[in-house]
């Protein structure tokens, strides 16, 4: 009786670490380092930016930029980040933090004027890059302006 009572606790303890976002030290990273979120100096900069790095289930990521008029916006699928579609969930604020609490692929782009065609785009691959078949609340299922409440929400509860 207490075998078992001390396995499923252990087993108790053990199941909601690995269910813990961020239980595997969570990352904040800044897209782009110093540059930024900007026009870059060149259409593939972002994508060696992401490609140089691993994601993870809980990172962070911050959209910083301190010049010109930018946006993080999301679209859904390869085809619209390929054609820089700039319909998605738009997150107009400097400095927005977006935290991922899933496996999934992401696809992040400027809709001001032909940023994204100047490579002001982005893949973000968590993990294996593949969304979990459960449909998690997703962003793209959001508002935009409830998204940004949403991801302030969500950073700011782990952060703390
Ligand atoms: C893009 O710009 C970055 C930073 O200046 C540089 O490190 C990288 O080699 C460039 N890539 C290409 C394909 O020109
Ligand atoms: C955003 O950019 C500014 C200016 O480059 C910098 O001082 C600040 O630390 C950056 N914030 C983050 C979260 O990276
Ligand atoms: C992407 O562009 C191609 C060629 O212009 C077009 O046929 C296709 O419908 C576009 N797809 C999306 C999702 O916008
Ligand atoms: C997420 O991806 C990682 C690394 O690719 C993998 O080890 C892990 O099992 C995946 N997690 C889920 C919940 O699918
Ligand atoms: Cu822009």
């Amino acid at each position: 009786m207490a075998g078992r009572l001390s396995f499923t606790v252990g087993f108790l303890i053990v199941a909601s670490v690995g269910l813990l976002p961020g239980a595997c030290a969570a990352t904040t990273y800044t897209v782009g380092d110093d540059l930024g979120w900007t026009v870059p100096p060149n259409s593939s900069y972002y994508d060696e930016w992401a490609s140089q790095r691993t994601f993870q289930i809980g990172d962070s990521f911050v959209f910083n930029w301190t010049t010109g008029t930018h946006t993080a916006t999301e679209v859904s699928t390869r085809e619209e980040y390929d054609n820089c579609t700039k319909m998605g969930i738009i997150l107009l604020d400097a400095g927005v933090q977006v935290t991922f609490n899933a496996n999934g692929t992401h696809y992040f782009l400027c809709s001001e004027g032909t940023h994204c065609e100047q490579g002001q785009k982005m893949i973000i691959k968590i993990g294996d890059g593949i969304a979990p078949s459960f449909a998690a609340p997703s962003l793209s299922a959001a508002a935009a302006a409830l998204s940004a409440l949403f991801f302030s929400t969500l950073a700011i509860f782990f952060l703390n």
